[in-house]
C-alpha cells in the first residue's frame, strides 16, 4: 500500500508542490527560446515529459526545443514529437533549458552541451536519487513519472489540450506499467481522470507504449529468457527467488538485434513466479554493462546507488565497467545486501 500512503499527502506537501508549479510556470513565462531534454536512451516518461512541455510552449508563443537525436518507433503516438528539433545545436543559446526524468546531470542525452550554454537551467523530475543539479528543481519523488508532475505545471497554467493530455497519459501509462506498480497513486488516478476528460484516445496509447513489440524486441525477450538463472533468495525463506540474466554483444549479434530491443525484458523476468528480485545485465561497450535491478518489495536504489547508479526503490539502474562475470558479480552482491542478507 505503499503508494496509497504516499498520496496522502500533508497539507505542507501539498503546498510545497503547488509553489513549485506555480515557480515553474513564472520561470518559463520568462524565457522565449526553451532547450527539453531527457535522459539517455530515452523511455516512455521522458519522451512524453518533453513533449507535452514542447506542445505546452509552443502554445505560449513560444520557441520549444526538442532535443532527441532520435524518438523510437515505439513512442510514435505521442503528440509533440514533430516538433523534434532538427537543426544543428552550435551556436544555439536558450533562455532555459529543461532536463525531465533525468536523475543526475550525466545522463542528459541529446543537447547535453546546451544545459551549460543555457542562461537558466530547470529539472523536473522525480527520481528520489536526483541531487537536484540545476538552478531550479521541482522534483517530487512520490511522483508515479515526471509527467505526473509535469502535468501539475501545466493544469497551473491552463494549458492542458487533448494532445498534451495525450502525452501525459502516455508517460503515466508508461512508468506505471499501466498503473500496477507501485509508484501509482491515488493523485496518479485523479490526474488520469482528468486526462480522459480531454477524450484522449486511451486504448490506443496504453496498446502503443506497453503492448506492442517489434519483432526485435521479441528476440530481445526471448535471448532475456534463455539466458535467465534463477537462485533462491537470500535471506528469504520458501520459494523465493532471484533471476537473473546476462546478455553480450556476442550474443546480441547472433539474435540479430540491439540493447534497444531489451524494453520490458527486466519486467518480464521479475513476472516469474516466487521471484522477489530480477536483474537484467547487457553489454553496452567493451568493457561496459548497464545493470537493470526491478524488485517486489527490497530497496534496489541502494544497490543501484551502491554502483554508481540511481533510481527508484522498486526499479534502479547503473552501468559498471569490467567483464561480463565481474559485471554479474557485482550485481549479485549488490542486489543480496538489497535484500537484507
Ligand atoms: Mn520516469
Amino acid at each position: 500500500m505503499q503508494g496509497v500512503s504516499q498520496k496522502n499527502l500533508s497539507g505542507a506537501v501539498i503546498k510545497m508542490v503547488a509553489d513549485k508549479n506555480a515557480e515553474c510556470f513564472e520561470i518559463i513565462k520568462k524565457a522565449d527560446t526553451i532547450a527539453l531534454a531527457g535522459h539517455i536512451d530515452p523511455d516512455g516518461d521522458a519522451v512524453s515529459a518533453c513533449c507535452a512541455a514542447a506542445l505546452f510552449i509552443k502554445g505560449l508563443g513560444k520557441t520549444p526545443l526538442l532535443l532527441f537525436d532520435a524518438i523510437p518507433q515505439r513512442y510514435e503516438i505521442i503528440p509533440g514529437r514533430e516538433l523534434l528539433f532538427t537543426g544543428g545545436l552550435s551556436g544555439v543559446s536558450p533562455d532555459l533549458f529543461i532536463a525531465f526524468d533525468c536523475g543526475d546531470k550525466n545522463r542528459i542525452g541529446f543537447g547535453a552541451e546546451l544545459f551549460d550554454r543555457a542562461a537558466l537551467t530547470m529539472n523536473i523530475d522525480h527520481h528520489v536519487s536526483n541531487p537536484g543539479f540545476a538552478d531550479f528543481n521541482h522534483i517530487e519523488s512520490g511522483a508515479s513519472s515526471t509527467c505526473e508532475v509535469l502535468f501539475g505545471v501545466i493544469d497551473l497554467a491552463g494549458g492542458l489540450t487533448k494532445e498534451i493530455a495525450s502525452a501525459i497519459y502516455a508517460g503515466i501509462v508508461f512508468d506505471t506499467s499501466a498503473f500496477r506498480n507501485d509508484a501509482t497513486g491515488v493523485n496518479t488516478h485523479v490526474i488520469t481522470s482528468r486526462l480522459l476528460e480531454f477524450g484522449i484516445p486511451y486504448t490506443q496509447i496504453y496498446d502503443e507504449i506497453v503492448k506492442t513489440h517489434s519483432r526485435e524486441e521479441m528476440f530481445g525477450l526471448k535471448l532475456a529468457i534463455e539466458n535467465s538463472v534463477v537462485l533462491p533468495a537470500p535471506g528469504r525463506g520458501g520459494e523465493a527467488s532471484l533471476i537473473y540474466s546476462v546478455i553480450t554483444t556476442g550474443d546480441m549479434e547472433r539474435a540479430g538485434i540491439t540493447r534497444k530491443d531489451f524494453e520490458g525484458a527486466v519486467n518480464y523476468l521479475l513476472s516469474l513466479r516466487g521471484a522477489v528480485l530480477a536483474i537484467f545485465i547487457y553489454q553496452a561497450g567493451p568493457d561496459d554493462f548497464k545493470i537493470s535491478f526491478r524488485s517486489k518489495d527490497a530497496n534496489v536504489s541502494l544497490a543501484a546507488k551502491s554502483l554508481g547508479g540511481g533510481g527508484h526503490e522498486r526499479a534502479a539502474a547503473c552501468r559498471v565497467s569490467g567483464d561480463k562475470d565481474a559485471a554479474r558479480d557485482m550485481a549479485l552482491r549488490a542486489a543480496f545486501e538489497a535484500l537484507g542478507e
